[in-house]
């Protein structure tokens, strides 16, 4: 379904990509909380494979091992458990990414991050044995993967990269999935971002959904409320398989948002053309769309979005584009929250795109918090940048309101309001934006979000003032830091 549950006044998740479930607790306690944070999306909580070739990568994390035991690198069950429960009181939800197409790659084998054992090869794993699986009687290709996405049948029944693919149409397969989903929504969990949805068949994960609980009425959702499910479909034009065939499950990630976004942000695309901004450029319908500037795969050149993604590596670009995000009203928006890792480039690709977590010998390092409040042990935290959780603010102060006075220089300086509780204008030319342009503001002073915050009344960036019939001067240079100026009803001085 398609309602997040967030608590309310809260409007946006953070993918906190590979964090410890103890530290994901403490960051619900101490930051996203209290910044108006909605929800996290958590990596993959079941046990997976342990793959030491490379050493321990971030995708052994999308080899399912079991359902059963949820011990993974961001730790066990008891850690799990607890982190749900203290996000939930923090006011903030939990979305878990599972991983039900598929278990791990043929080639892998012996021992899973809990311990238990299986075997790829034979297609054994703990709770699940060869039966259970597609093979040469449902997959059409001769080599068994997936050779031509032209054909849903190979996409949906044959295996993905070599991973063993779950034949989710037996009654065994959808409710041993179920049961694992409803385990934890029993724990408190809000709902799940479905990988790889597109290599299931829709009503294999109707009949998989159908069988869900509602959401547990102590852990504070309203009575009846269903799981929000946000399904990952890689959509591309040239290919038969529809974003469109999941709608009746749930959100779908619209995929064309990060790439159109990271274009016009790059300049092969002029930002004035964002005046019709959502379905206006052929993507999904708001209540349909899970939207996002980079994730966890494209970051690193892998999954789809192409090479114009922005991402944490071009920060001023990513602010720019992740301010517009936030500021306008389209889509169920995600925040990324990375890792760094060092790149390695030849021909044009990233030989250092496999690298784990931070960590020492395997084990995920802890995210250590700096006194500017950014993260350390190489944990980068985009949602920590203030002009990032600044605009997370603005969200959740203009949520509701419609865009309205859209403005632009006829190329790539932009403004608009969010009804008359928000204002943002965004430079993107080589030369200064300078002109008086409609706020919707009622008149005084107001601290610019990007440029610092309101803190005790009074503001650390600029301000902006707003006259009586709502205009106000705007200056913004192209050589600015963050060429973007973001005013609010409670950044009012
Ligand atoms: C996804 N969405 O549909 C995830 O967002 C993406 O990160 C997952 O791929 C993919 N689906 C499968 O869950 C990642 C990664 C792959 C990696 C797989 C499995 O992008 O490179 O494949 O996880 O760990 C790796 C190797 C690949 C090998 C496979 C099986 O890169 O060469 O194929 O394991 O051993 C033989
Ligand atoms: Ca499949």
């Amino acid at each position: 379904q398609w309602d997040p549950n967030f608590a309310p006044g809260r409007n946006s998740i953070v993918h906190l990509f590979e964090w410890r479930w103890d530290d994901i607790a403490e960051e619900c306690e101490r930051f996203l909380g209290p910044m108006g944070y909605a929800g996290v999306q958590t990596s993959p909580v079941n046990e997976n494979a342990v793959i030491n070739n490379p050493y321990r990568p971030w995708y052994e994390r999308y080899q399912p091992v079991s359902y059963n035991v949820l011990t993974t690198r961001s730790g066990n069950e008891q850690q799990f458990t607890s982190m749900v429960r203290r996000c939930n009181a923090a006011g903030v939800r939990i979305y878990v990414d599972v991983v039900i197409n598929h278990m791990t790659g043929g080639g892998t084998c012996c021992t899973g991050t809990g311990g238990s054992s299986f075997n790829g090869g034979t297609k054994e794993y703990p709770e699940y044995s060869a039966r259970d699986f597609n093979g040469p009687e449902s997959c059409p290709s001769s080599s068994g993967g997936i050779e031509n996405y032209n054909d849903p049948i190979q996409v949906r029944n044959c295996e993905l990269s070599g991973l063993r693919d779950l034949a989710a149409g037996s009654d065994y397969v959808r409710t041993h999935i179920a049961e694992f989903l409803n385990k934890l929504i029993s724990l408190g969990v809000a709902g799940f971002r479905v990988d790889a949805a597109k290599h299931m068949w829709p009503g294999d994960m109707k009949a998989v959904l159908d069988r869900l609980t509602n959401l547990p009425t102590e852990h504070g959702f309203s009575a009846g409320a269903r799981p929000l499910i946000y399904q990952e479909v890689i959509e591309s034009d040239s290919e038969p398989i529809k974003g469109t065939e999941y709608f009746g499950m749930g959100r779908v990630t619209e995929f064309k948002y990060g790439r159109f976004l990271g274009e016009a942000f790059r300049g092969k695309n002029m930002l004035k053309y964002l005046v019709n901004w959502g379905t206006g450029w052929g993507m999904y319908p708001d209540t349909n769309s899970l939207v996002f500037i980079d994730n966890h795969d494209n970051q690193r050149g892998h999954g789809g979005g192409g090479a114009d993604i922005l991402t944490f590596r071009v920060s001023r670009m990513y602010k720019m584009a992740t301010a517009f995000m936030l500021a306008h009203p389209y889509g169920l928006t995600r925040v990324m929250s990375s890792y760094n890792w060092e790149q390695n480039w030849d021909g044009g690709v990233d030989r250092n795109d496999w690298i784990g977590p931070p960590n020492e010998n395997g084990n995920t390092l802890p995210v250590t918090i700096n006194p500017d409040l950014t993260c350390g042990n190489g944990w980068i935290c985009e949602h920590r940048w203030r002009q990032i959780y600044n605009m997370n603010r603005f969200r959740n102060v203009v949520s509701g309101t419609t865009l309205n006075d859209w403005w632009d220089n006829g190329s790539n300086q932009i403004a608009f309001c969010r009804g008359d509780k928000g204002f943002i204008a965004i430079n993107g030319d080589d030369s200064p934006l300078n002109a008086s342009l409609q706020t919707c503001l009622s008149a005084g002073t107001y601290c610019d979000v990007i440029t610092g915050s309101k803190e005790n009344g009074a503001c650390t960036g600029l301000s902006v003032t707003v006259g009586s019939d709502g205009k106000a001067q705007i200056s913004l240079t192209n050589v600015t830091e963050d060429p973007v100026i973001a005013i609010h009803a409670e950044s009012k001085l």
